[in-house]
């Protein structure tokens, strides 16, 4: 017998648990969460040295000031435990548990237009009819599998990194194989190096990356941000990446040589991930500019490497620095100085296929005693395409967007009446700091939920055209930055065969924000309520 509530909530990570939060202070909410706690990201990626790139201070939630003032950090960036134990704090201090269902997977969700209600299954049996859908599934939440055959031949162990187990891997004395270079790659891999017999990395394309500069906590830069938190919070969200980085007036091309080399060199140094990207006002928007940058952080990993063979098949040559997330490290580069670490170039030779002992290339096997995948994400579109969701006259989402999302300011998609999207396609995503933008994202959602009851209205929807202007904003501004350039998640070029085109709004969170609101106040231009 299907059970009824107002609204169901997909996704007890850091935007679902705020949601619970925020929308239940008036509707009778339901959270379906496939993991068995919460903090979505931050309960399943719990491989070795996994850490946020943004200082603790600002990575944590704005809308309780006693919680703020109250919690603290161990660490300028926060590592995977700190940010799961706060995500369980969260879920305690807030009663919020008690609206979760975990190991709840939705499997399908159809849309009944004679009733404007959802109605939710899960993999579990439960069917739950609501009028609303908040969907906080994550951009990078659906794991990417490598395609080659023969996996279930391998008579070791495979782990992808977001599916790390809860009890750990003891690498002592095996030979691990490592698939895939981006930040997390970077991340795990000096850790296992540390503790395995040998390490193979396998890498496709080489990242850029630069030292973390994680420290613990200093307690007058905690006393400081506690000082100003409702300030600085308000004021994070005028900027770019919803993140307090200033950014300056002067471009690469107005100094000498020496200038260069020597702001540069103070931004790699400077125990501040992203330094490097905003040393000069250039970087991001014009190619040349980039392409000095990206030749000074070769030459790091030139004098880190000793063996400049490795070293240059690490040197990314084919798309400009921070084209793809710049990566952070720690002693990633030093690593490959290490006697039981060795460097193979799949682009050279490509992966093809598991064997009952390790891996295939074009030109070897490479015996094994553990796989790791850290092969990424079915970034941005992946966790909803996994659900079938079926809007109004029985389409479904995942052939509505088969060569790529189409949305309303990425929060809903035409067809699919009072179903929102927290993170969703379009949206700036991992370019603005998430666990902010994921709180406004919710506070715009529920406003719109509370204004159509308010009107006495049962059904809020969008429509292609105002989709087709979405696109249009999002296409523009990518023209601007040299994201454009590089295959990454973003696009999703990251996945052979993937169409998508570019799925991020790089306009930055103010102008997204500007753009939301501006929508609800000129009367919903843009979606259509009844
Ligand atoms: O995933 P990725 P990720 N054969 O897609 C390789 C956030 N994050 O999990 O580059 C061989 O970046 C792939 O190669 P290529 C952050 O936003 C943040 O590392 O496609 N290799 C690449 O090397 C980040 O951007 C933090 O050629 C294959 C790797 O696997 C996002 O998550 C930490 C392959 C995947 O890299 C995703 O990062 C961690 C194949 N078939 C994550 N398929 C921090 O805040 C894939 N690869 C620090």
């Amino acid at each position: 017998m299907a059970e009824t509530t107002d609204i169901v909530i997909i996704g007890a990570g850091f935007s679902g648990l705020y949601a619970i939060h925020r929308l239940g202070r008036e509707h009778d909410v339901i959270c379906l969460e496939a993991g068995e706690g919460v903090g979505g990201t931050w309960y399943w990626n719990r491989y070795p040295g996994a850490r946020v790139d943004i200082e603790s201070v600002e990575y944590s939630y704005g809308f309780d000031e006693a919680l703020q003032q109250e919690w603290t950090w161990p660490e300028f960036f926060s590592a995977q435990p700190d940010l799961e134990r706060y995500a369980n704090h969260v879920a305690d201090r807030f009663d919020l548990r008690r609206r979760i269902r975990f190991s709840t997977t939705v499997t399908q969700m159809t849309f009944d237009a004679s009733t404007d209600r959802w109605h939710v299954h899960t993999a579990r049996g439960d069917h739950i009819v609501c009028r609303h859908v908040v969907a906080a599934t994550g951009a990078l939440s659906a794991p990417n599998t490598p395609p080659w055959p023969d996996r279930d031949k391998f008579r070791g162990e495979i782990y992808h990194t977001t599916e790390w187990p809860r009890e750990g891997i003891d690498f002592t004395g095996k030979r691990v194989g490592q698939i895939g270079t981006g930040s997390t790659g970077i991340q795990a891999a000096p850790i296992i190096a540390a503790q395995a017999g040998h390490l193979t990395i396998f890498q496709r394309t080489p990242a850029f990356s630069m030292p973390s500069g994680n420290r613990p906590m200093e307690q007058e830069h905690e006393r400081d941000w506690k000082a100003n938190y409702a300030d600085r919070r308000k004021q994070m969200l005028t900027m770019y990446g919803a993140s307090l980085m200033t950014r300056p007036e002067r471009s690469i091309h107005d100094c000498t040589p020496e200038e260069r080399h020597e702001t540069l060199e103070k931004a790699w140094n400077s125990k501040s991930a992203f330094k490097l990207m905003l040393a000069f006002n250039d970087i991001m928007i014009d190619r040349a500019a980039n392409d000095l940058v990206a030749e000074f952080a070769r030459e790091k990993i030139r004098s880190i490497v000793k063996d400049p063979q490795v070293a240059e098949t690490l040197c990314p040559k084919t798309y400009p620095i921070g084209g793809k997330r710049l990566c952070i490290d720690n002693g990633y580069y030093d690593m490959y100085n290490r006697d039981n670490v060795t460097l193979v170039d799949v682009a050279a030779a490509p992966i093809v296929a598991f064997t009952e002992n390790g891996l295939r290339t074009t030109d070897a096997e490479y015996p094994l005693d553990i796989i790791i995948t850290a092969t990424g994400f079915d970034a941005v579109t992946g966790a909803l395409a996994r659900i079938r969701i079926e809007g109004v006259d029985g389409i479904v989402m995942a052939d509505k967007w088969a060569d790529g999302p189409t949305t309303y300011l990425g929060v809903m998609t035409a067809g699919f009446p009072n179903l929102f999207m927290v993170h969703g396609p379009q949206t700036p995503a991992a370019q603005a700091q998430m666990i902010t933008t994921g709180e406004w994202q919710v506070n715009y959602i529920a406003n719109i939920i509370e204004g159509l009851e308010r009107d006495g209205l049962t059904r809020i929807d969008t429509t292609p055209t105002a989709e087709q202007s979405w696109a249009a904003e999002v296409d523009a501004v990518s023209q601007y930055t040299v994201h454009r350039f590089a295959d990454s998640w973003y696009n999703a070029r990251n996945i052979e065969g993937k169409k998508g085109g570019f799925m991020i709004y790089v306009g930055g969170f103010p102008r997204f924000a500007e753009l939301c609101e501006a929508a609800v106040e000129q009367d919903y231009a843009g979606f259509v309520r009844a």
